[in-house]
C-alpha cells in the first residue's frame, strides 16, 4: 500500500459508471503454475469522452484486444490498480487476457485454493484480482463462464447459472460452460473446480418447478451435510410463505470450503460457504452450531432476492442488502425455533458487538459516509444494527404494511442496483407513514440513550411517562439530531395485571401493549383511567437499539422478572437486576469492603431457577449473568480486576447457596437419550449445562467428577464442549486429561480442533496467555487459515477479558505480533484482529498506555495494508 496517502472513498463523490458492460464471456484455463483468464466484454458508453478505467489488483496483463485489434503498450496506461483505455466509441468489444497464481493467493480474495481445490470470493472487491473490470456493484452484466482444467484433479467444475456444455479435451483435461441468465454485478461471480463429493435433493417451488439442490464438500465431509440441506429447504419454503418470494433457477449449489474469510457468500446459484456453517453431526457440532448453520444457510438463500435480484448501487448501501437479509434470517429463525429465545440471543449479540463498536473509535452510521477499505465495513453496525433499523420500520408501520412495502420494493427495483432511499420510499409509499425523520437512523452513528420516568397522579387517575432521548458525539458527528424511536410498552398493576393504555384524548379503552412514537428530545405521554400505581414495562421486545435508564428499583425489577407477560422484558428485568447488583459490588470491591449477596436478588434468582412454568431454555437464558465484557461497558473506566473478582464472587455465592437446586436440575435433566436437534431438547441441554456451570463455580471433588463424567460419557458435542469448557477453567487434574483426550479423539476434524483451540484460549486460569503462545506453534494451528486464527487468537482477545487484559500487557504484545504477521498473509483478517484494541481508551491509564504503544508499533511497521492502517489509525485518532 501507498501508506502515506491511503485514499478515502466518499459517498458524496458517487458517480454513475461511464460505461456499462452488457455481456461478459470468461474463459478460465486452470493450472498448477498459473491460471490464464480471458475475458471478453461488450461495452456501451454511458457518458461522452471519458476513458475506460478498469480496476485490477495483483494481475499480470498478457494482452488487450479492442474490436479485434490487439493494442500496443502505448495505447493504454497501466498502474498497479488501474488499466486505462482512452478513445473508445459508443460500443466496443474488449478482450483482456490476464495471468494469476491462485495457489499463492493467501488473502483468500479473488481466485484461490483451499484443500487443493479452486474457489473464489469476489465480494467486495475480489473480482479485480481475477481480471481487469469495472469492479463496482452498479455494473450489471450477463455472464458466460468456460472452465478448463485437468479432469482427474478437478472433476467438478462449477460456476453461476445453468450448465450448458460439458466435454472432455485432449491431455486429460475437460471443459464446462455455465451461463447465468440473470444480470449481476461482478461481486456475485463464482467459480469452483475440484475433487468434491456432494449430496443432492429436490425442492418443488410454489409454482411447481423442481429445483435441484446440491451441497459439495471434500469427500470425507459429505456425511455431515444433511442438516444444512434441511435448513435450505426450510428457508426456501419460508420465503415463499412469508414474502411470496420464489427461487428463480433450476439449480442451487452450495460448496463448503475450509479456508474462508467470512461465514458464507451468496454468489448467484453457487454459494461458497465456510465449512463451519455447513458441516454438522450430533457428535461434531453443538446446538449453537446447528442453529448457526440454519441461520447462515437461510441468510445466503434470502440474499437471492435481497442482494442479488436487487443489489446495491454502491458499497455505502451495503446495509440495504445486509441489514434487510439479517432481519429476514432472524425472522426465519424465530419461526423455526422459539421467537423469545431468538430475540434474546439477537439482542445479546447486538450488545456484545455493536454497542461497543458504536461507542468506540470505529463508530459509523448504518450507511457509512466514507471508507478507506470497504472490507472494514462488514460490521456489526451495518449487519445487526441495520437489521434493527428494518425491524423498527416494521414496528412503526405494522407487519401488514411492511409486507406490502416489501412487495413494492421488489416490484420497483427488481433487476437493479438500489439505494437505502429506494427501500424507505417503498415502505413509506406502501404504508402512508412519513418516514422522513426515521431515515436519520441510517445517517447517524452512536447508540441513543433513553431516560424514562413515570409519575402516577392519584387524584386525576393518570400516569405520565416522561421520555428524554440523547446521544453522545461519535467520530465526525459532534451533534446529534433527535431520532424517531418506537417505544413498545405496557403498564402492570397489582399481581402483574396489564392495564389498558388509553392516551389522554382517546375515548375507548386502549390496548394492553402499545408503541409510542418518540420523536422529540423530550416528550411526555399521559394515560388516563389508571387507578393504581403501575410498574411500566418498557422497550418490550427491545423495540429500538438504545440504552435505557428507567429508574427501576430492585423491587420493580424483581416484580417485572416475575410477572411481565413479555418474555423479552422479563429476561431484561433479570439482566438489569443482575447488572445493577454486580456494578454495586464492583464499587464495594474498589472501596475494599467485604462483598455480600443481596437477598432480593438471591430470592428472585431462586424463583426463576425453580420455576415449573418457565420453559427450560428461558430459565437458562435468565440465570446466565451479564458477561464481564458487558459489565465493563457500563463503567466509565473498565476495572478488569474488580469485574473478574465480582463475577467470581457472585457465581461462587450462587453455587454455594443454591447447590441443592442446581444438583436437582442437573440430575433431573441429565437423561441420556439419543441426541436430537429439536427446541425442547436444546432447552433441556442448555439448562442442564447452565446448572453444571454454576456447580463448577465452586465445586466439590464430587462435582468435578460429575463434570469429568459428563465429558467422557457425552455422545454429543453440546455436552462434550459444555463439560470441556468448565474443565478447561478448573484447576484440577481432570483439566489436562480432558484437553488431551479431546485432541486425541478429534485431531483429524478441523472444525472440532477449532473448538479445542477456543476452549483453551477462553480459560480464565492464569496460564492462558502462555498456553495461547504455545498453541500458536502447535500442528493444529495455522496463520493461513482464518478459522484457526479466529478460534485461537480471536477467542483469546475478544472473549477473554480478564486474561487478554492481564495487567502486564502480554496479551497486547501477542495481539500486535499476530496482526503484524497476518498483515502480510491476509490483511482482511489482520484488520479484524486489530479491532481487539478498539476499546483501549476505556481502560485504566496503565493498560491504556500499553495498548496505545502496541497500536503505535503496528502503525509504524513497514508495508502496512490499508485494511490494518484504517483500523489502527482510527483507533489512535
Ligand atoms: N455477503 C456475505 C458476506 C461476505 C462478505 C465478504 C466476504 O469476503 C471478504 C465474504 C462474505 C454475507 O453477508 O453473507
Ligand atoms: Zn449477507
Amino acid at each position: 500500500m501507498d501508506q502515506a496517502s491511503p485514499q478515502t472513498i466518499r459517498l458524496e463523490d458517487y458517480r454513475a459508471p461511464s460505461f456499462s458492460i452488457e455481456t461478459v464471456n470468461l474463459h478460465f484455463d486452470l493450472g498448477e503454475e498459473h491460471t490464464t483468464v480471458t475475458s471478453v466484454m461488450t461495452l456501451a458508453r454511458q457518458r461522452p469522452d471519458e476513458a475506460l478505467e478498469l480496476n485490477g489488483d495483483e494481475l499480470e496483463l498478457v494482452s488487450v484486444t479492442l474490436d479485434g485489434h490487439e493494442l500496443a503498450v502505448g495505447d493504454y496506461t497501466l498502474t498497479p490498480h488501474l488499466l486505462t483505455i482512452p478513445g473508445l466509441g459508443e460500443r466496443a468489444t474488449l478482450q483482456i487476457v490476464t495471468r494469476i497464481q491462485p495457489q499463492h493467493n493467501t488473502q483468500l480474495s479473488g481466485l484461490y485454493k483451499s484443500s487443493g481445490n479452486f474457489c473464489t470470493q469476489c465480494e467486495a472487491e475480489g473480482f479485480r484480482r481475477i481480471t481487469y473490470f469495472l469492479d463496482r456493484p452498479d455494473v450489471l452484466s450477463r455472464y458466460t463462464t468456460t472452465i478448463v482444467a485437468d479432469k482427474a484433479a478437478y472433476p467438478v467444475l462449477l460456476s453461476n447459472g445453468n450448465l450448458i456444455e460439458e466435454r472432455d479435451l485432449e491431455g486429460g483435461r475437460h471443459l464446462a460452460v455455465w451461463e447465468d441468465p440473470f444480470l449481476k454485478p461482478c461481486y456475485l461471480f463464482a467459480l469452483v473446480a475440484g475433487d468434491l463429493a456432494h449430496i443432492e435433493d429436490v425442492f418443488r417451488t410454489s409454482s411447481g418447478r423442481d429445483v435441484t439442490l446440491r451441497i459439495y464438500t471434500v469427500a470425507e465431509d459429505a456425511d455431515k451435510c444433511e442438516h444444512a440441506m434441511d435448513s435450505l429447504k426450510k428457508a426456501m419454503k419460508w420465503d415463499e410463505d412469508t414474502y411470496g418470494l420464489e427461487y428463480d433457477l433450476d439449480i442451487y449449489n452450495i460448496v463448503a470450503v475450509r479456508d474462508f474469510n467470512a461465514g458464507a457468500m451468496e454468489n448467484k446459484s453457487l454459494n461458497v460457504f465456510n465449512s463451519a456453517y455447513v458441516l454438522a453431526t450430533p457428535e461434531t457440532a453443538t446446538d449453537a452450531n446447528f442453529n448457526g448453520i440454519e441461520s447462515v444457510i437461510a441468510h445466503e438463500y434470502f440474499h437471492n432476492w435481497t442482494g442479488n435480484r436487487i443489489t446495491c448501487r454502491d458499497w455505502f448501501q451495503l446495509s440495504l442488502k445486509e441489514g434487510l437479509t439479517v432481519f429476514r434470517d432472524q425472522q426465519f429463525s424465530a419461526d423455526m425455533q422459539s421467537a423469545a429465545e431468538q430475540r434474546i440471543d439477537d439482542v445479546k449479540a447486538l450488545r456484545a458487538r455493536q454497542f461497543p463498536e458504536d461507542s468506540g473509535p470505529q463508530a459509523h452510521p448504518v450507511r457509512p459516509e466514507s471508507y478507506i477499505e470497504i472490507n472494514n465495513f462488514y460490521t456489526s453496525t451495518v449487519y445487526e444494527k441495520g437489521a434493527e433499523v428494518i425491524r423498527m420500520m416494521q414496528t412503526i408501520i405494522g407487519p401488514e404494511n411492511f409486507r406490502k412495502g416489501m412487495d413494492l420494493y421488489v416490484k420497483r427495483n427488481d433487476g437493479t442496483a438500489a439505494t437505502v432511499e429506494d427501500f424507505v420510499a417503498a415502505m413509506q409509499d406502501a404504508s402512508g407513514v412519513d418516514l422522513t425523520q426515521f431515515k436519520r437512523w441510517y445517517g447517524q452513528a452512536g447508540t441513543p440513550h433513553l431516560e424514562v420516568r413515570g409519575t402516577w397522579n392519584e387524584g386525576a387517575q393518570t400516569y405520565t411517562l416522561n421520555v428524554r432521548q440523547s446521544a453522545r458525539p461519535t467520530p465526525g458527528q459532534p451533534v446529534k439530531q433527535p431520532l424517531h424511536i418506537p417505544l413498545s410498552m405496557g403498564l402492570l398493576g397489582k399481581g402483574g395485571r396489564q392495564l389498558p393504555l388509553t392516551l389522554d384524548g382517546e375515548n375507548d379503552d386502549g390496548p394492553l401493549s402499545r408503541v409510542l412514537d418518540v420523536t422529540e428530545p423530550q416528550q411526555s405521554f399521559t394515560f388516563t383511567g389508571i387507578g393504581e400505581r403501575p410498574v411500566p414495562s418498557l422497550l418490550r421486545g427491545f423495540s429500538a437499539p438504545v440504552t435505557m435508564d428507567a429508574g427501576y428499583s430492585r423491587d420493580d425489577l424483581a416484580f417485572l422478572l416475575r410477572s411481565d407477560p413479555d418474555s423479552f422484558a422479563r429476561w431484561e428485568a433479570g439482566q438489569t437486576l443482575a447488572k445493577d447488583l454486580m456494578l454495586d459490588l464492583v464499587a464495594s470491591y474498589r472501596r475494599g469492603e467485604t462483598l455480600s449477596l443481596d437477598p432480593t436478588f438471591l430470592s428472585a434468582f431462586e424463583s426463576v431457577l425453580t420455576s415449573t412454568e418457565l420453559d427450560p431454555a428461558l430459565v437458562a437464558l435468565t440465570i446466565i449473568l451479564p458477561s464481564q465484557a458487558y459489565l465493563g461497558q457500563q463503567m466509565d473506566e473498565i476495572d478488569v480486576e474488580a469485574i473478574e473478582a465480582v463475577h467470581k464472587f457472585v457465581r461462587g455465592e450462587l453455587s454455594r447457596r443454591l447447590r441443592g437446586d442446581f444438583l436437582a436440575i442437573y440430575e433431573r435433566l441429565n437423561d441420556r437419550g439419543a441426541y436430537v436437534f429439536e427446541a425442547r431438547e436444546v432447552g433441556r441441554r442448555s439448562l442442564k449445562n447452565a446448572a453444571l456451570a454454576y456447580l463448577m463455580a465452586d465445586p466439590t471433588p464430587e462435582i468435578v467428577a460429575m463434570c469429568r463424567d459428563e465429558f467422557f460419557r457425552a455422545d454429543n458435542m453440546t455436552d462434550s464442549m459444555a463439560a470441556l469448557t468448565l474443565l478447561a477453567s478448573s484447576a484440577s487434574s481432570a483439566r489436562e486429561e480432558a484437553v488431551a483426550a479431546f485432541y486425541d479423539k478429534w485431531s483429524k476434524n478441523p472444525l472440532v480442533v477449532d473448538k479445542w483451540l477456543s476452549v483453551q484460549a477462553m480459560s480464565d486460569l492464569p496460564d492462558t496467555l502462555e498456553r495461547v503462545r504455545e498453541l500458536m506453534g502447535h500442528e493444529a494451528f495455522s496463520m493461513r487459515n482464518p478459522n484457526k486464527v479466529r478460534a485461537l487468537v480471536g477467542a483469546f482477545t475478544q472473549s477473554n477479558q480478564p486474561r487478554f487484559h492481564d495487567a502486564d500487557g502480554g496479551g497486547y504484545r501477542l495481539l500486535a505480533d499476530v496482526v503484524l504477521e497476518l498483515n502480510k498473509i491476509n490483511p482482511g483478517i489482520a484488520a479484524r484482529m486489530t479491532g481487539g484494541f478498539n476499546q483501549w481508551k476505556r481502560f485504566d491509564p496503565k493498560r491504556r498506555a500499553l495498548m496505545r504503544a502496541e497500536l503505535e508499533r503496528i502503525l509504524a511497521a513497514p508495508g502496512l495494508s490499508k485494511d490494518v492502517y484504517e483500523i489502527a489509525s482510527k483507533s489512535l485518532a
